[in-house]
């Protein structure tokens, strides 16, 4: 119900209501705005004042109608405010709506502090809102201008960062709430799946999609056709391609640039000519992608509803959501007002070519879809294939050395310095390239620092680049010292993260039926699977320090592959389109300050042969001190041995001299021993018979005779 009409049926009611009051609390919470408010003011009587607030209120959306119900409810007039936004969502058709009917629930329960934060980090709300909501000292207060934000701000993709946010916050039960009520009405559903598919695809997506649509690439007339193109746009066509790939994306692309007011290129209508044409598999992979892109995590449901619209709408609907307003718009404004489209549209760089003048009014503006020239730096070691790789990818012959790289049949580097050559990815006009062509390293001369110091330079010009394509050849063996070099040197360079902006490509692959055959014969059939994987975990990751092998991208592109072989013609446009995929998907490396690492590398390879002349120094003069050591030890041995021979002479004269004086004692001893006088007395005592003469013991006569023998 309108709001006007929900006001009128309750004006009974709110006669009981002081309408000043509710002015007053308008103004002081900035919703009535202050001419309004002295506008109403100024009439005579209440009834006056409620007839303007209520034509103020109609003119206005919800969020002053439910500032207005708000000031109702602190005044006590809760009831009625229930009942009018009953009447004003009954049911809730939109999501305005059903924030609206559940209004008095979230304004008594919300943590709105803890939300807010949340749908900070999500992008939802700006600090700046954030800021004011928790500016006010009072939580109700907080709560409502909280709930006007996000009212201001809800849609589908808003609405499902609102209730992520709840649940982060630790209020599930709010966010299960009003999911349940959203799921029970299909305004959502229809809401979201219209908006994906009213949506314009982008030239990156016009690519992929392409890929995805093989079935169709035989009928890509037909499918020219049905997008209501004309002859002269499907000749062109015709003229500008080469494959049955290419022609549905140059298709699809000169669809894409062909959108006008009157008929939009939405995905819808791509999803219907599909059907029509009985590709309704084609048409279900477009609904897959789009749902993919949304990131869409109830994808399943989606999918559904997706399929559903498109089988019953009409592309007349998808037409309808186009205002007035558009159509009076510019196409470059148009663009502006696209943010999906706006995105897809790169940053052009001076000097990016133009596309042909020449084209219809309607394509007039398609320059502004040329993407932004990529810039892609080939690298690996000499005769890997990569001037053939840079030539092939600008389109040209890969050995259209005239218009493109210089390349070598012979063994040795043909390219001697590092060029870069503007062109086009494949030749096609949309997607610029720039190739710097490096020479490799370890090349037939060796000349590492050159090398070195002609990268930096070019790379310093050059500024950024956004992806390196590392060629290697599939026919080498799994590991090669010079390219083991190389990509240490790469990595003393530019630091391990240089990597993340590395595809891997390898060349000499064919895939022709003749060349599987003959791998297939080998004792071990030779897969490119088991090549890639072999490359991965012998040389690339112990080389480069890079940790995730699955992030590092790899793919075969046989520069010699044949144009009229079905098979092989496939495979190079399979693989080229993901090369590109990924080229794409790589973020720009800053190289304009590789100097500056290149010196700090410079220095600290300068300081480390510093180091390592100190430390060859150092052990020299340690083999010296050693030597000495060990000649101090010998000298030292051999005093050891005269001190300890001289030791021994002298013991031994000792010895000697001790023996002879221990002799002499003997002698002495001997001479002088007591028992012997003894005995001679007693002999000479027994023959004189002494004792019996003198009647003395013999004891006693040895002792008178010592005595009278040692007096002087
Ligand atoms: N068969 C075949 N030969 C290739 C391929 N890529 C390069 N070559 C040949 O390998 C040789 C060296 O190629 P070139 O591009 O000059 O190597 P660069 O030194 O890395 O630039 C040339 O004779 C090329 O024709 C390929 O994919 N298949
Ligand atoms: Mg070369």
């Amino acid at each position: 119900m309108d709001i006007s009409e929900v006001i009128a049926l309750h004006a009974d009611d709110l006669e009981f209501v002081k309408v000043d009051d509710i002015l007053d609390d308008l103004w002081e919470k900035n919703i009535l705005p202050d001419a309004e408010c002295f506008a109403a003011r100024e009439t005579e009587s209440p009834a006056q004042r409620w007839l303007h607030l209520q034509e103020w209120l109609a003119r206005g959306d919800d969020s002053a109608f439910c500032g207005f119900l708000e000031c109702l409810r602190e005044r006590g007039h809760e009831s009625l405010a229930d009942r009018m936004i009953a009447e004003r969502n009954e049911p809730p058709s939109s999501l305005d709506g059903l924030f609206l009917s559940n209004w008095n629930f979230l304004r008594s329960h919300l943590d709105v502090d803890r939300v807010a934060n949340k749908l900070y980090d999500s992008g939802v709300l700006s600090s700046e809102d954030v800021d004011e909501i928790m500016a006010s000292p009072d939580l109700g207060d907080q709560r409502i201008i909280f709930l006007t934000k996000i009212l201001a701000v809800i849609e589908p993709k808003t609405f499902d960062k609102f209730l992520k946010a709840l649940e982060e916050a630790g209020q599930s039960f709010i966010s299960s709430k009003l999911q349940a009520q959203w799921d029970a009405t299909d305004a959502g559903d229809s809401d979201r799946a219209s908006i994906l598919l009213s949506k314009i695809p982008s030239e990156n997506e016009i690519w992929e999609i392409a890929g995805k649509l093989s079935k169709a690439w035989a009928r890509w007339e037909d499918l020219g056709k049905e997008l209501g193109l004309d002859h002269d746009v499907l000749q062109r066509v015709q003229r500008m391609s080469r494959t049955a790939f290419r022609s549905t994306y140059l298709l699809l692309s000169e669809w894409r640039k062909l959108s006008c007011a009157s008929k939009h290129s939405f995905f819808r209508a791509l999803c219907e000519a599909l059907s029509k044409l009985g590709m309704k598999l084609e048409a279900e992979k477009i609904v897959d992608f789009i749902c993919k892109k949304s990131h869409d995590d109830n994808r399943k449901d989606l999918d559904f509803w997706i399929k559903d619209i498109f089988n019953s709408a009409s592309s007349d609907e998808a037409i309808k959501t186009v205002s007035s307003e558009e159509v009076l718009m510019t196409p470059s404004e148009k663009i502006e007002r696209m943010p999906y489209l706006h995105e897809a549209v790169p940053r052009k760089e001076s000097g990016t070519p133009q596309t042909s003048s020449d084209r219809s009014s309607c394509v007039a503006h398609s320059s502004t879809h040329v993407n932004r020239r990529l810039k892609i730096c080939i690298l690996g070691v000499t005769g890997t294939g990569k001037s053939t790789l840079g030539n092939v990818l600008l389109g040209f012959e890969h050995d259209d050395g005239e218009h493109g790289f210089d390349t070598s049949s012979r063994v040795g580097s043909s390219t001697i310095s590092v060029r870069a050559m503007d062109g086009f990815w494949l030749g096609d006009e949309n997607r610029p390239i720039r190739i710097i062509d490096a020479p490799g390293h370890g090349d037939a001369s060796g000349r590492d620092l050159q090398f070195r110091q002609e990268l930096v330079e070019k790379l310093r010009e050059e500024g950024h680049v956004d992806a390196f394509i590392w060629v290697k050849n599939s026919q080498h063996p799994r590991f090669d010292k010079q390219e083991a070099q190389h990509l240490d040197l790469l990595r003393r360079m530019f630091g391990g993260g240089f990597f993340q902006n590395m595809v891997v490509v390898f060349s000499r692959w064919s895939f022709s039926a003749e060349a599987e055959r003959r791998r297939s014969r080998h004792r071990q059939p030779i897969k490119l699977e088991d090549v890639k994987k072999d490359f991965l975990t012998s040389l690339f990751l112990p080389h480069t320090g890079y940790e995730n092998q699955d992030t590092i991208p790899m793919m075969a592109v046989d520069a010699f592959y044949d144009v009229l072989d079905e098979r092989e013609n496939a495979a190079f446009e399979e693989e080229t389109m993901n090369l590109w995929q990924e080229i794409s998907r790589c973020s720009s490396t800053p190289v304009d300050n590789i100097e500056v690492a290149y010196e700090k590398i410079e220095q600290m390879e300068n300081e480390a042969e510093e180091l390592k002349k100190t430390v060859d120094r150092m052990e020299k003069e340690l083999l010296v001190m050693q030597k000495k050591n060990a000649k101090l030890k010998k000298q030292k041995r051999e005093l050891k041995m005269h001190q300890e021979a001289e030791h021994r002479k002298q013991v031994e004269v000792f010895r000697k001299r001790l023996e002879e004086s221990m002799s002499k004692v003997q002698r002495e001893k001997e001479r002088l021993k007591g028992p012997s006088w003894v005995k001679i007395i007693q002999h000479l005592g027994e023959e004189l018979d002494l004792g019996n003469a003198l009647n003395w013991s013999w004891e006693i006569l040895i002792k008178r005779f010592f005595e009278f023998w040692s007096r002087d």
